[in-house]
């Protein structure tokens, strides 16, 4: 139960008591549904009871509406292929204070609001933490009342739901409109056509004037999907807009009236696969075909919204700029930008120059890694294939941009090669993060180490032509959904300490440092902690079957598997601990009791991580069932790690593992979701665990590992991990122990493909932070068993991280880079 009291119902248009909230529940059940509560199955009762809270929100939605078209003001148009939403009624009820009266209404009936909700299959449209991050940045522009629209793909089926099969990942598809989402509005009638494919051809038009079109070879439909984004104490409730694409013509009668009725339905197949699932790809872009559709038609269709549905008629499209700015989140729908150029220039007549300067005036980029092979390329031939006109305007923006350079640097054609947003080699392709660069007046990386790096190294040449272009906005993540919402417990001591208002104003959370102080304050925080614990212990055994203690330290790391997160660094530790009680060098009894819990899923396609996943498991089978290590050491790995489990295992966790290697990871969230929830950090100086660590201070956070400089010296000076393998006892004895076959039942060879490349490789120097590693694992031994010093830390952690408020992120965007203002509905 959440008892935040803050947002009650004064923000509501119609406010409810418990006997209208339960008409309208029991007849959304009669009438929409068409049951009896008597014999509602469990998602009749779901699916009204969504129903009944949406009912709550709808007037607000229209008057937002009404009032942001009204005033004209400017509003932010945020482009993500990806929005990882997590369960939407808690966050439906927290935003319409409706939480209670939902509670009370449902006991009369016999019914219990938790496990109502308990059977929301959560929309999954999103990888990791760049789709939560799109999620949590529009829950905040609603609070923050800035009229702001999300534009994305509504996919059929989300992210794959992972099962372990023997201890590997096996992928199965989440088909989670089954049974229909309650709270999105189709609106066929608003559908966009999009094309593709066909040629361009020059043409003089009335005027006398050449000019170039765009003959598209086939279309499909962008059928909108609005939904509902409420803003938390306000009235303000903005839309998300996902894109599902059909067929214009589903179904060719004469070819099936010939029989043959597969090929009556060929194009709709065709056309709907665009929409029909999310690539399972994190960090790492697949060169598919069908991606590059997926990209350019639900930016063709949102520009095309805008324009025509968001705009006045008869809009002087020069001044757009004025009215929008169109985010880029990442290098997905950079494909907007020569949308936009061909829209100005082919479809209204603009000249070229000054069409030029309206998007580059309109469209901002963020730049989300720092792994060179994440950086989108789409090969020439395909891009010419798909989108033949897009690829005519890539070329004549390249041709201007590479004389501005030739200017900018008379004889530095090895620059100007650099630069080009054609890339020659290993096959001529469009660079879309170069586009992006050039097409966007301000981009920025996701944290400050992330800016640098972008500044310095990925998009130097860029920033020495242009260094005011850059700039750097911290991710932040929402206090509504990970702290409000996931940890009742914990958002209640802070209220009843500090008072409300802190939801909205997270900086305010600085108030609780002098708590930290206090013998009973801690101890509340500790029983707040260990309910948690029990809450997750209980969820886990019901979900996986898992048993776990409830009294132990809970050491969590939950993430994509990717080689540069390191999970293996983790596990070695995990294998050291065992291999060193088994040699008599450490008694289990001298352990701390843990829980090491991972959460993971792993692109299908990327095998090293699949064996990792596997690798883990096995060793969780060994550990976990050692006499020794009995009440000691555990190791849980619950398959099918997403937004609903991570609002459970976050609040319970002691230490959170954010141990990627120094320069890789652009910034990390759920580090910050961790923090300030009231966990201590084990973590290099990479991403945003830089800045954590500053805010927190060096008492309370366990730093270890070579930093970003440091690594690229042990790159250059030609990196050889069998090195620190053999110089180093317990990483040997680890290793030695993988390979013995202790953890597949005597097999010497299961585990070769991660273990050779560990020692020959090692790209992402685990060997070579492995001893700081343990070490720093060490003093979090220690400083865990002075329980009353590590509250203080823990508290200290939740006081000082409400920088990491995605409030504080949309800040930061509205002041450096879209400069749009909040239009709060009256
Ligand atoms: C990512 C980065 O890898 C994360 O470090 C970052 O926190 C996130 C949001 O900015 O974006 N980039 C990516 O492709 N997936 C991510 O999670």
């Amino acid at each position: 139960m959440h008892t935040v009291t803050e947002n009650t119902q004064r923000f509501s248009s119609s406010p409810a008591t418990v006997e209208s909230f339960t008409s309208e529940f029991v007849r959304q059940l009669r009438y929409e549904q068409g049951v009896d509560l008597g014999f509602a199955s469990s998602d009749d009762l779901y699916q009204a009871l969504a129903r009944t809270v949406r009912r709550y929100m709808i007037d607000n939605w229209l008057d937002t509406l009404s009032t942001q078209t009204a005033k004209g003001a400017k509003a932010v148009a945020y482009l993500s292929a990806e929005y990882l939403m997590g369960p939407q009624l808690p966050n439906a009820l927290l935003a319409t204070g409706l939480a209670e009266v939902a509670r009370d209404s449902l006991a009369a009936l016999g019914l219990d609001l938790d496990e109502i909700g308990a059977t929301e299959v959560e929309p999954g449209l999103g990888n990791g933490g760049l789709g939560r991050l799109a999620a949590c940045f529009i829950d905040s522009l609603a609070t923050m009342d800035i009229p702001a629209v999300g534009y994305g793909i509504r996919y059929e089926y989300g992210i794959f739901r992972q099962t372990f099969v023997d201890g590997r990942q096996a992928e199965q598809p989440d088909p989670w409109l089954s049974k229909g989402s309650p709270w999105e509005f189709a609106h066929p009638d608003m559908a966009v056509e999009v094309g593709f494919h066909g040629h361009t051809e020059r043409y003089t038009d009335a005027a006398g004037v050449e000019r170039t079109r765009w003959v598209r070879g086939d279309c499909v439909l962008a059928v909108p999907y609005n939904y509902m984004v409420p803003g938390y104490g306000t009235k303000n409730v903005n839309t998300l807009r996902l894109w599902s694409a059909k067929a214009t013509n589903a179904f060719d009668l004469q070819i099936f009236n010939a029989g043959d009725y597969e090929a009556a339905v060929r194009a709709q197949t065709v056309a709907e696969n665009i929409s029909k699932v999310i690539y399972p790809e994190d960090s790492t872009p697949q060169g598919k075909e069908l991606r590059l559709k997926q990209q350019y038609f639900f930016v063709a269709a949102s520009l095309a919204d805008f324009i025509n549905q968001t705009l006045p008629q008869g809009f002087d499209l020069t001044k757009i700029h004025e009215r929008v700015t169109f985010q880029l989140n990442d290098t997905h729908p950079v494909i907007a930008i020569p949308e936009l150029m061909r829209i100005l220039v082919d479809e209204r007549g603009i000249d070229w120059a000054t069409a030029w300067d309206v998007t580059r005036k309109t469209f901002n980029y963020t730049c989300h890694t720092l792994l060179p092979e994440a950086l989108e390329v789409w090969s020439v031939e395909l891009l010419g294939r798909l989108l033949p006109r897009h690829l005519e305007i890539i070329f004549q923006i390249n041709e201007e941009f590479l004389a501005e350079v030739r200017k900018a640097y008379p004889g530095d054609e090895l620059r100007a090669r650099r630069m080009s947003i054609i890339q020659e080699q290993p096959e001529r392709a469009v660079r879309m993060a170069f586009l992006a660069s050039i097409g966007s007046s301000k981009i920025n990386g996701v944290a400050e180490l992330h800016s640098q790096l972008l500044r310095d190294k990925v998009l130097n040449d860029f920033s020495e032509l242009w260094p005011s272009k850059f700039t750097n906005v911290t991710n932040g993540v929402t206090p509504r959904r990970f702290l409000a919402l996931s940890n009742p417990g914990l958002a209640n001591l802070i209220t009843e300490a500090i008072g409300e208002g802190w939801v909205k104003d997270l900086e305010r959370l600085r108030e609780l440092e002098p708590f930290a102080e206090d013998a009973s304050f801690r101890s509340e925080f500790r029983a707040v902690k260990a309910a948690n614990k029990e809450r997750f212990v209980e969820l886990i055994a019901q979900r996986d079957g898992i048993e776990l203690p409830a009294d132990a330290m809970y050491d969590v790391m939950v993430k994509r598997l990717h080689e540069y997160k390191r999970q293996m660094l983790k596990l070695l530790h995990v294998v050291t601990l065992y291999d060193r009680v088994l040699r008599g060098e450490l008694r289990a009894s001298d352990i701390t009791p843990r829980v090491v819990t991972f959460g993971a899923k792993a692109a299908p396609g990327y095998k090293m991580a699949k064996e990792i996943i596997a690798l883990i498991n096995a060793v969780a089978k060994v550990v976990n069932h050692a006499p020794e290590l009995q009440g000691r050491l555990q190791i849980a790995f619950p398959a099918n790690y997403n937004v609903t489990l991570a609002e459970k295992l976050i609040p319970a966790a002691d230490l959170s593992e954010q141990i990627s290697l120094a320069g890789k990871e652009a910034s990390g969230t759920g580090n910050m979701k961790f923090a300030l929830n009231g966990a201590l950090t084990i973590g290099t100086l990479d991403g945003a665990n830089v800045e954590i660590y500053d805010l927190v201070g060096d008492e309370h956070f366990f730093l270890f590992g070579l930093t970003e400089p440091q690594v690229a010296d042990v790159v250059d000076a030609g990196y050889k991990p069998g090195a620190y393998y053999e110089g180093n006892r317990s990483l040997k004895g680890a290793i030695d122990l993988i390979a013995s076959g202790a953890f597949s039942n005597g097999d010497r060879n299961a585990f070769e493909f991660v273990l050779s490349d560990l020692l020959g490789k090692d790209r992402f120097l685990v060997l070579a932070d492995y001893q700081a590693y343990v070490d720093a694992q060490d003093k979090v031994e220690v400083a865990y068993a002075d329980q009353e010093a590590w509250s203080r830390s823990a508290i200290l952690n939740v006081a000082r991280t409400g920088f990491f408020s995605s409030d504080r992120s949309i800040q930061d965007y509205l002041d450096r880079i879209w400069h749009a203002k909040p239009q709060p509905v009256r």
